[in-house]
């Protein structure tokens, strides 16, 4: 096996290009992108990357939750290829780079590896995979925690949005819902570049993140029922105001995530007060919660917490508050033969890095549990993520794609290359 000329670069302007290109699908006057999984856009930019990735020469094939592979073949098709890729969806009030990079960064490698005359050893597979942000239906990484074998695939078909829609409804709507069964695409490993949507990076001005774990995660979706009834007229003491209990309860979030810091995190990102009235005691709501920890133990001790907590602020106050943990995901420790892959790209391109544990969940973090893998972070500006001003600039995105294109050479093998100049 030949070694790639550690001068081989991506081309920069032509990924920088896919970017700004796809943002178009869904894109917001804020300069964002809202587009959310199986919805109109996410049609526009499945299309528009089905026809790019075979333009570059890859076969694509759709499994039944939508997951779209791209395969450049190798010279040894007998072997399973080595995943790269990510997510195109996003946030309602995401950005331009979220999931977005390392899906076009994925596809920008085989072009480079395509001009470059490369034949690789094993296969490469480019992904997209289905409902990352679990926004529109939860759990997040949902197709990736399905191919994990977290969850069946009837299981996820029958998920439901706000609206009743579910996610089978969708995939028909739009027209990927795929004959493969999840989980039919082998891979020997996969590797992820991301936006890190954290501060670090930046801050230390380190081009890469080599990422080694990544955060583990527990959603919880909640009611609180207390009384509606007349502004005006309820005595305060005799009120079961829902939403003066729930205030407590986002307080209780916060406190334990502090008490449990520096590393914990928590999150109270949704709240739906049933038939709002300004001149109406809110009787009843819906809300939505999140911790998150490296440590499993702290996810414990979060979770136990929140128990106690919720259960003294329902008897005070005398309401009733179902609290339902509807998804955890365990702290992931990446795989270190691959985490020492992306360490020696990002060494042999002299790339600034530092060692880093995702606070973003992610789907590598799913296939992590089911076969090697890895992530590669690059800086975002000022941390910002999951926000219509998530910036980062060509130069580090450029830099993670190489990253990812030589780490995936390393672990592909390079069966031949086009003499230098050919
Ligand atoms: O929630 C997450 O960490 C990811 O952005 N879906
Ligand atoms: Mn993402
Ligand atoms: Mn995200």
């Amino acid at each position: 096996m030949t070694k790639a000329k550690s001068n081989l670069q991506i081309d920069s302007a032509r990924l920088w290009g896919d970017i700004f290109e796809t943002a178009k699908f869904g894109g917001t006057p804020k300069g964002g992108v809202r587009r959310l999984t199986l919805g109109p856009e996410d049609k526009q930019v499945r299309d528009w990357f089905r026809t790019a990735c075979e333009k570059a020469g890859c076969e694509v094939s759709v499994d039944a939750l939508g997951t779209m592979f791209a395969i450049r073949r190798g010279r040894d098709m007998s072997k399973p290829p080595i995943g790269i890729g990510s997510h195109l969806d996003t946030q309602p009030t995401g950005g331009k780079f979220d999931g977005i990079l390392g899906t076009l960064a994925a596809l920008e490698v085989v072009r480079a590896m395509n001009d470059a005359g490369i034949e690789t050893e094993v296969p490469i597979c480019v992904c997209n995979w289905t409902n990352e942000e679990g926004s529109r239906y939860a759990p997040a990484m949902m197709a990736s925690a399905a191919y994990a074998g977290e969850y069946t695939t009837e299981d996820i078909l029958s998920r439901k949005d706000a609206d009743g829609i579910t996610v089978a409804a969708a995939l028909d709507t739009i027209s990927y819902r795929g004959a493969d069964a999840v989980g039919k695409q082998k891979f020997s490993a996969f590797v992820e570049l991301h936006i890190e949507q954290g501060p670090l990076l930046e801050a230390e001005h380190k081009t890469i993140g080599v990422v080694d774990r990544g955060q583990g995660i527990i959603w919880y979706d909640g009611t609180i029922s207390g009384f509606a009834s007349h502004a005006g007229t309820t005595p305060m003491p005799l009120r079961k105001d829902a939403l003066a209990a729930f205030s407590e309860v986002v307080l209780a979030v916060e406190k334990l995530a502090r008490d449990h810091g520096p590393h914990a995190v928590g999150t109270i990102g949704e709240v739906k007060i049933d038939n709002p009235s300004r001149n109406v005691i809110p009787g009843d709501l819906a809300f939505s919660a999140e911790f998150r920890s490296p440590e499993s133990a702290t996810l414990d001790a979060l979770h136990e917490g929140l128990q106690k907590a919720v259960a003294k602020i329902a008897a005070r106050r005398k309401v009733t508050i179902n609290l339902e943990k509807i998804w955890r995901k365990e702290p992931t420790v990446f795989d270190t033969r691959l985490v020492d892959a992306v360490a020696n790209a990002t060494q042999e391109l002299g790339y600034s890095n530092r060692r880093i544990t995702s606070g973003a969940g992610h789907d590598a973090c799913n296939l992590a549990t089911v076969m090697p893998a890895a992530m590669i972070f690059v800086p975002c500006k000022d941390g910002i993520s999951h926000n219509e001003l998530e910036d980062a600039t060509q130069a580090d995105c450029t830099a993670g794609a190489n990253v990812l294109l030589h780490t995936v050479l390393a672990l592909a093998g390079v069966a031949s290359e086009a003499k230098a100049g050919g």
